[in-house]
């Protein structure tokens, strides 16, 4: 079976519905006919600074997060990033292989470092990027399911394994993105033209996953529209609408041409509303299911380390063609 790949961070006590209905959702359905290698990019989270207690507990809830939506660890190897030390060994390796200036073009990170000053952000945020190609690279998977904000991203890992290919001799696949483009950015409620983000977006403009329901449902009655009263999906002119039918459309399987005829003629209130009641239908089983997985904390571990001795079988027979490639003497 094809491989795929991909990482969420252990940033935040719930992920958001930008990251289920962007990335998340793809990465149970992908399990059918693909080979998933799934892992909690913990290297990542560090690189702004974490609380080590709170850190810990985020890893296991965000174990327990992808498993209570459906990430089965008999198809998946799930796992934890720093468990598999291989990602730091090809992280160095591909940094060496990266111009300054490549590095520098990175939007997210001058987005990132933005607030603070360039002089405030780690070298690790900088490298960030090279980290995830090491991710990548490491498993040879065709496909990586991201959000749109990933896309430059994916762009420098594949200039990074050709460049690798070329110098050296072919070793890696050249990783193709798997953006949804219908969800490929679900938008800040309160700042439709923003994506939702964990460190960007406002209490309010911010679906958790793991919010009480009820919450959920007010933040989705508040979101902020546009003054007239017509229902229409167009991104531009009416972002705010577009984005709850783009929800809406998500989490039910409905077409948005279908629900836009549904709603016709009837005002922003009764879509809100109903969007509200479908929200809580999905999140209430999602939460408890979560909260009970989160009871038995040594499941998730062992679930963990299945999935970390797994990824790390793939990954060091890689790295171990990487050194030899690059001319490191084996160990006797
Ligand atoms: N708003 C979004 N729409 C669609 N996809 C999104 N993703 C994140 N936000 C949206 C996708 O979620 C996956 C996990 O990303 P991550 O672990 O890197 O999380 P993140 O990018 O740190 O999440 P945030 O909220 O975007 O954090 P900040 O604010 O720190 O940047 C990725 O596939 C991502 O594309």
């Amino acid at each position: 079976r094809p491989r795929v790949l991909s990482g969420i961070q252990p940033t935040a006590d719930s992920f958001h519905f930008g990251n289920y209905l962007g990335a998340l959702r793809q990465w149970v359905d992908l399990q059918q006919d693909y080979q998933p290698f799934f892992f909690i990019a913990d290297l990542h989270a560090i690189t702004v600074e974490q609380d080590p207690k709170v850190l810990r507990d985020r890893t296991l809830r965000a174990a327990a997060q992808l498993l209570a939506m459906g990430v089965d660890p008999d198809r998946s190897a799930i796992f934890v990033q720093s468990q598999v030390p291989e990602h730091a060994q090809l992280g160095w390796v591909l940094q060496c292989l990266t111009g300054f200036g490549e590095a520098r073009r990175m939007t997210q990170f001058k987005d990132k470092s933005a607030k603070g000053g360039e002089g405030a952000a780690s070298v690790g945020l900088f490298t960030y990027p090279i980290l995830q190609a090491a991710d990548i690279l490491l498993y040879r998977p065709h496909f990586v399911p991201v959000g749109e904000d990933q896309r430059q991203h994916l762009e420098l890992t594949r200039d990074l394994a050709q460049r690798f290919n070329s110098r050296y001799k072919k070793t890696f696949r050249l990783p193709e993105p798997y953006i949804l483009k219908a969800t490929a950015k679900i938008t800040d409620l309160q700042d439709p033209t923003s994506k939702m983000s964990k460190s960007a977006s406002s209490p309010s403009g911010i679906v958790e996953m793991l919010d009480d329901p009820k919450v959920s449902a007010k933040k989705i009655r508040s979101a902020v529209t546009d003054s007239d009263s017509e229902i229409r999906f167009d991104p531009e002119a009416k972002p705010g609408i577009s984005n709850l039918l783009t929800i809406y459309s998500a989490l039910t399987g409905r077409p948005v041409t279908d629900l836009v005829d549904e709603y016709a003629g009837r005002g922003y209130g009764d879509l809100k509303k109903e969007l509200a009641e479908v929200v809580v239908e999905f999140v209430t089983p999602f939460r408890e299911r979560t909260l009970e997985l989160l009871d038995d904390r040594t499941h998730l571990t062992d679930v963990l380390a299945r999935g970390a001795a797994q990824a790390g079988e793939v990954a060091r027979a890689t790295l171990r063609d990487v050194y030899d490639r690059v001319g490191f003497a084996a160990a006797a």
